[in-house]
C-alpha cells in the first residue's frame, strides 16, 4: 500500500503564494489558504502523483502533477548578458534643493518631495550565481518612479567607462567573459582575452586602472559611489540646457578590502555584499547616499581638456564642483527575488521631461541596447506591465496585444487621431516630453571619432598619481596578478607599455613583479596631458574614520566573561557598529553560567568579514584553539588586514606568541577599550609592507 503523507503535519505544509487569495480552511487551529492549481481548482493530493495502482506508472490525465512540473521546467529566464548578479532594495529619492533654474523635472524641483524608487546593484563580469567580491565594476542602475514617468539612471561605481563607443560593447564583454572555449574564468578579469582586447584598445586604460585599484573591491555595496558616467542634459522652462553629470555619494564613505581579503571572504561568504545589504536594512540601518550634480553650459565644456562626451573622461570634481541636491534611502528589502530583483528591467532611455540625451556615442547605443534585450530576457513587450517595471504615475497609450498582456483595454478605439471615445488618451503639448532642440551643423555622415577622443592616458595617469602610498602598491600588485594570469608574452609585454605612458614607476613595478623587461611605449594618438591631481579619486584617503556601519568580531569560547563580552559589544554598538559572536560551536555556556548564541562559528567565518577582531576566550579554550588551523589563520589574517586587534591573557599566551604577528600600536589587550576603538575605524596601512610582498 502507498503510505500517505499527513496534510497536519506542519513539517509538510506548504507555503503560500500570493495570488492565492482563494478558498481558506482551518489546519491545526490556524486559517490557510487552501492549494490549488493555477485554475484555482483545490489539490487534494500534494505529494503523490496519480498512478494505476501502488507500484503502476504514471497516468498522463494527472494534470496536478503536469501542471506543476510544467511550471516548473520554464521558473528561469536568461541572466542579464552582462551585470547578471546583482542585489537590489526599494527606498525613496528627498530633494533638498531645488534645480528649477536648470530643470522642469519635478524630482529636480520640488523640495521636501519624496520618490519612490528601486535600486539594483551589481557586478559586471560574473554569472547570477558568481560570488560577490569578485575584482569587478559595480552597476549602479536606480529606478525612480517620478509623478511624470520612470527615469532610470543606470550606472557604475566608476565615473568612466571602458570604451567610447557602443559598437566596442560587444567586443569588450566578449573579451572579458569565461572564454568561449574553455568556458573559465568564471567572473575574472585576469585572463589572455580580457588583457588582448584592452591592450589593443588604449582608450580602455582609464577604466582599466581604476579596476586594478582598491574601487573594484568594495567592503559593503552601502560604501560605494554611484556615477551616472555620461554627460546629460537638463532643461529649464525656456527650453535652454544644461549639461550634467549625475553622481551618488555614499553617507558612509567609501571603504574597500583588500585583495586578499575579497579572495577569502569569496571561499567564505559568497553572498558576502548581498548578506550584507539584506542585514542591514532588516536592522533597520538603512543604506543612504547624496545624490550630487556636476552642471556645466556648453561653452565651460569648450574649455576642457578633453570632450565631455567621451565616457572615458571624468570631470575632476576640482574643475566643477558636486553640487549636493537630494537623498537617497534604501529602507525595504524586496519580499521575493525573482518578481524584483531579477525583472527590474532597467532602459537608459527612460527620462522624464527636463532631462534628456547627450550626443556621447555610448549612451547613444545604450538607448537601444536596453531595451532591445528585455525582449530576450523577459520575453514580452509587455515587460512594463510587470509591477517592478510599471510607472506609479497614471499611463496610458495605444499599445496593445503582445505576449502576456496583463491589461484588458475597454474601448473600440486603439489609434490616434480618433473621434470616437473621448475618455481615450491624447498626445499633450504641455505636459509632453520634448528633446532639447539642438542644432547640429556638422552633418556629414561617417564612422569617425571626434579628434579630442584620442588623449587615452592623461586620466589614468591622474588617477594613479592621486592614489595614497597604499593604494598605489595595490594598483601594481592588481597589474602584476592579473598580468601574471595571462599566458601570452606578447599581451602582457603590450601592456607594460601601456602603463610606461600612465606612469613610469608603475610599469617598473610592475615589470619588476612579472620579471619581465620594459619593452618601448606604444606611440600615443594625442600628447599626454599632465592634470592635477584629484583628491576625491581616492578609496583609502576618503575612507572615514568611523565605525558607523562596520562590523566587529568578538571570538568567545565556553567560560569566556560575559562581563567583558558585553562591555566590547556595547562600545562597538555605541559607536555605531554590529557585532559578530564567533565561536568553536553554535552555543557556549559563559563563566557566570549563562548561554551564548554565536553568530557563526570560527571555522565558518575568517576574521577577512569583519572590520576588527577581539579574542575573550580562558586558558583551557585558547590552548584548544591553538590547535585549530581556522582559528590561527583568523588572528594571521587579521593581522595580515591591518586590523585592529583586542585580545586577553590567554590569547596572548597561547595563540598570539605562537605567530607571526609583531605586536603593534593596533594590538591591544582587552583593558585598552578605548585605544582598540579608536584603532577599529581604520586600518594600519604602515602594517602592510611587513607582511604582504606588494609589488
Ligand atoms: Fe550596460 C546592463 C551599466 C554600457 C548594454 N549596464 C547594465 C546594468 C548596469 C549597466 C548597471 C545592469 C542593470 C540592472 O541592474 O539590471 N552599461 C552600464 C554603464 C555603461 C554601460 C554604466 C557605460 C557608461 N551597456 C553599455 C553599453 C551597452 C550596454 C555600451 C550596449 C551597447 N547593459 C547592456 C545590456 C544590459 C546592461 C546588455 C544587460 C542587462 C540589461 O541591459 O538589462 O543591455
Amino acid at each position: 500500500m502507498k503510505k500517505k503523507i499527513d496534510h497536519t503535519d506542519p513539517a509538510n505544509k506548504m507555503n503560500t503564494t500570493q495570488g492565492n487569495g482563494g478558498e481558506t480552511h482551518q489546519d491545526a487551529g490556524q486559517e490557510v489558504p487552501t492549494l490549488t492549481t493555477q485554475q484555482g481548482v483545490a489539490i487534494a493530493d500534494n505529494q503523490n502523483s496519480l498512478t494505476v495502482g501502488s507500484r503502476g506508472p504514471t497516468l498522463l490525465e494527472d494534470f496536478v502533477l503536469r501542471e506543476k512540473i510544467n511550471h516548473f521546467d520554464h521558473e528561469r529566464i536568461p541572466e542579464r548578458i552582462v551585470h547578471a548578479r546583482g542585489s537590489a532594495a526599494h527606498g525613496y529619492f528627498e530633494l533638498s534643493e531645488s534645480l528649477a533654474e536648470y530643470t522642469t523635472a519635478n524630482i529636480l524641483t520640488e523640495v521636501g518631495k519624496q520618490t519612490p524608487l528601486f535600486t539594483r546593484i551589481s557586478t559586471v563580469a560574473g554569472s547570477k550565481g558568481s560570488k560577490d567580491t569578485p575584482r569587478d565594476v559595480r552597476g549602479f542602475a536606480v529606478k525612480f518612479y517620478t509623478d511624470q514617468g520612470n527615469w532610470d539612471l543606470v550606472g557604475n561605481n566608476m565615473p568612466i567607462f571602458f570604451i567610447q563607443d557602443a559598437m566596442k560593447f560587444p567586443d569588450l564583454v566578449h573579451a572579458v567573459k569565461p572564454e568561449p572555449d574553455r568556458g573559465y574564468p568564471q567572473a575574472a578579469s585576469a585572463h589572455d582575452t580580457f588583457w588582448d582586447f584592452v591592450s589593443l584598445s588604449p582608450e580602455t586604460m582609464h577604466n582599466v586602472i581604476w579596476l586594478m585599484s582598491d574601487r573594484a573591491l568594495p567592503r559593503s555595496l552601502r560604501m560605494i559611489e554611484g556615477f551616472g558616467i555620461h554627460s546629460y542634459r537638463l532643461i529649464n522652462k525656456e527650453g535652454k540646457s544644461t549639461f550634467v553629470r549625475f553622481h551618488w555619494k555614499p553617507v558612509l564613505g567609501v571603504q574597500s578590502t583588500t585583495w586578499d581579503e575579497a579572495v577569502k571572504i569569496s571561499g567564505a561568504d559568497p553572498d558576502y555584499h548581498r548578506r550584507d545589504l539584506f542585514e542591514s536594512i532588516n536592522r533597520g540601518d538603512f543604506p543612504e547616499w547624496e545624490l550630487g550634480v556636476q552642471l556645466f553650459s556648453e561653452q565651460e565644456a569648450a574649455q576642457f581638456p578633453f570632450d565631455h562626451l567621451d565616457a572615458t573622461k571624468l570631470i575632476p570634481e576640482e574643475l566643477v564642483p558636486v553640487k549636493i541636491v537630494g537623498k537617497m534611502v534604501l529602507n525595504r528589502y524586496p519580499d521575493n527575488f525573482f518578481a524584483e530583483t531579477e525583472q527590474v528591467a532597467f532602459c537608459p532611455s527612460h527620462l522624464p521631461p527636463g532631462i534628456d540625451f547627450s550626443n556621447d556615442p555610448l549612451l547613444q547605443g545604450r538607448l537601444f541596447s536596453y531595451l532591445d534585450t528585455q525582449l530576450s530576457r523577459l520575453g514580452s513587450p509587455n515587460f512594463a506591465q510587470i509591477p517592478i517595471n510599471a510607472p506609479k504615475c497614471p499611463f496610458a497609450n495605444m499599445q496593445r496585444d503582445g505576449h502576456m498582456q496583463m491589461q484588458v483595454p475597454k474601448s473600440r478605439v486603439a489609434y490616434e487621431p480618433q473621434s470616437l471615445d473621448p475618455s481615450m488618451p491624447r498626445e499633450s503639448e504641455k505636459r509632453g516630453f520634448h528633446s532639447y532642440s539642438e542644432s547640429l551643423d556638422d552633418g556629414v555622415k561617417g564612422r569617425v571619432r571626434a579628434d579630442k577622443f584620442a588623449d587615452h592616458y592623461s586620466q589614468p595617469r591622474m588617477f594613479y598619481q592621486s592614489q595614497t602610498a597604499p593604494e598605489q602598491a595595490h594598483i601594481a600588485s592588481a597589474y602584476a596578478f592579473e598580468l601574471g594570469k595571462v599566458d601570452t608574452a606578447h599581451v602582457r609585454t603590450r601592456m607594460l607599455g601601456h602603463l610606461r605612458h600612465i606612469d613610469e614607476d608603475l610599469a617598473a613595478r610592475v615589470a619588476d613583479a612579472l620579471g619581465m623587461e620594459l619593452p618601448e611605449p606604444p606611440t600615443a594618438a594625442a600628447p599626454i596631458q599632465e592634470m592635477p591631481t584629484s583628491d576625491a579619486l581616492q578609496t583609502i584617503g576618503r575612507t572615514p574614520h568611523t565605525l558607523k556601519g562596520r562590523q566587529i568580531a568578538i571570538l568567545v569560547a565556553p567560560g569566556s566573561k560575559r562581563s567583558e563580552i558585553e562591555k566590547y559589544q556595547q562600545a562597538a554598538k555605541d559607536q555605531g557598529a554590529s557585532v559578530k559572536i564567533i565561536a568553536p560551536g553554535r552555543e557556549a555556556v559563559l563563566d557566570d553560567g549563562t548561554r551564548i548564541q554565536s553568530d557563526e562559528r570560527v571555522a565558518g567565518a575568517p576574521s577577512a568579514m569583519f572590520d576588527a577582531v577581539v579574542s575573550i576566550i580562558m586558558p583551557e579554550q585558547a590552548k584548544k584553539l591553538a590547535k585549530d588551523s581556522s582559528t590561527l589563520d583568523w588572528f594571521t589574517d587579521a593581522y595580515g588586514h591591518c586590523k585592529a586587534i583586542a585580545y586577553c591573557g590567554a590569547t596572548d599566551q597561547y595563540i598570539l606568541s605562537k605567530l607571526p604577528i609583531e605586536k603593534d600600536a593596533f594590538i591591544t589587550p582587552l583593558t585598552e577599550l578605548d585605544n582598540f576603538i579608536k584603532n577599529a575605524k581604520t586600518r594600519l596601512w604602515q602594517r602592510e609592507p611587513k607582511v604582504r610582498d606588494l609589488a
